[in-house]
């Protein structure tokens, strides 16, 4: 017998999403940040066994959604629901708990979804609930059981029809990486608002013998904002591109010369025809 399945797992901005997907698979497929709203695409990490193939779908934080993009993750985290065997609701257990939550997890199993909720940070739990598990992805407790359960979720099959090739750990091309890692060390070093007004564009990558060159636009909101991305001297900006170049290097195993542009576009996430080029859709 062979398991196979998409589990989207969903759950509040900085519940811990992202994180036990990059566990899970073994690798940073998704990045990850202090800050809520961090991921903003469905991302796939792929985890495969001995006789199981596990599709797990990064999601946006469940919010409410006040400016187009912001839609726009809602669809994606919609779109995950209605495409997956498996919810895997994720609710930090350090965090109180939400009743409009509990309904949501009501309403799905009613609507005959199955769900498994996941009480997250186990290491720092302060509240109770009837959760089915708690695990940390931080110290690793409880993350083979969680994984059982899942496994156990998932539909059967006499043949091994996986959908992916066994090497492949996600859906998205190294490009789309390169602007995340950048975006990650934008959320790193900076801080409140700016970062989540920022989007990144990948604009030359050019592979050389010994090394790739890489060019990327920061778009950032305001006029204001580029100043304190770029920082006194563009001493923030060279942070930001070399913690990004040093994760780059890491993914692709190749030296990186990364240059990189900060350019303001007023209001782009309120722009459809923006958001689009940027490729959120
Ligand atoms: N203490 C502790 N912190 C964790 C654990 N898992 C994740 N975190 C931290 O929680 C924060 C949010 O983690 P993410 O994985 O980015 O959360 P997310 O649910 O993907 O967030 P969004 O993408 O914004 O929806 C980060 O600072 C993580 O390091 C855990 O098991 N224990
Ligand atoms: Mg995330």
């Amino acid at each position: 017998m062979y398991k196979f399945g998409f589990v989207a797992v969903l759950g509040k901005p900085n519940a811990g999403k992202s994180t036990l997907i990059n566990k899970l698979v073994g690798a940073k497929v998704a990045i990850v940040s202090n800050k809520p709203q961090t991921t903003r695409d469905n991302i796939l990490g792929i985890l495969n066994g001995e006789n199981y193939q596990i599709v797990f779908v990064d999601t946006p934080g469940i919010h409410k959604a006040t400016s187009h993009l912001d839609k726009i993750m809602m669809k994606n985290v919609r779109s995950a629901k209605a495409g997956a065997d498996v919810v895997l609701y994720l609710l930090d257990t350090s965090c109180k708990i939400d009743e409009q939550e509990i309904e949501h997890i009501q309403k799905m199993r009613n609507d005959g979804i199955q769900v498994i909720v996941a009480g997250s940070k186990s290491d720092k739990k302060r509240f109770d609930f009837d959760y089915d598990i708690i695990f940390s992805s931080l110290t690793n407790d409880k993350i083979n059981e969680l994984l059982k359960i899942i496994l156990s979720k998932l539909p059967s099959y006499k043949e091994k029809n996986f959908l992916y090739d066994k090497d492949e750990l996600t859906d998205k091309p190294v490009k789309f990486f390169v602007a995340e890692y950048i975006r990650e060390a934008v959320l790193k070093v900076l801080k409140k608002e700016v970062p989540h007004g920022v989007a990144v564009v990948v604009t030359k990558y050019q592979e050389k013998l010994n090394i790739i060159e890489i060019d990327a636009d920061i778009i950032c909101e305001k006029q204001s904002h580029k100043g304190i991305i770029i920082g006194k001297g563009g001493e923030t900006l060279k942070k930001i591109g070399s913690i990004a170049r040093i994760n780059c290097e890491e993914l692709i195993n190749k030296k990186i010369m990364l240059s990189l542009y900060v350019k303001v576009e007023d209001n782009w996430k309120d722009k459809p025809n923006k958001l689009s080029d940027l490729g959120y859709r």
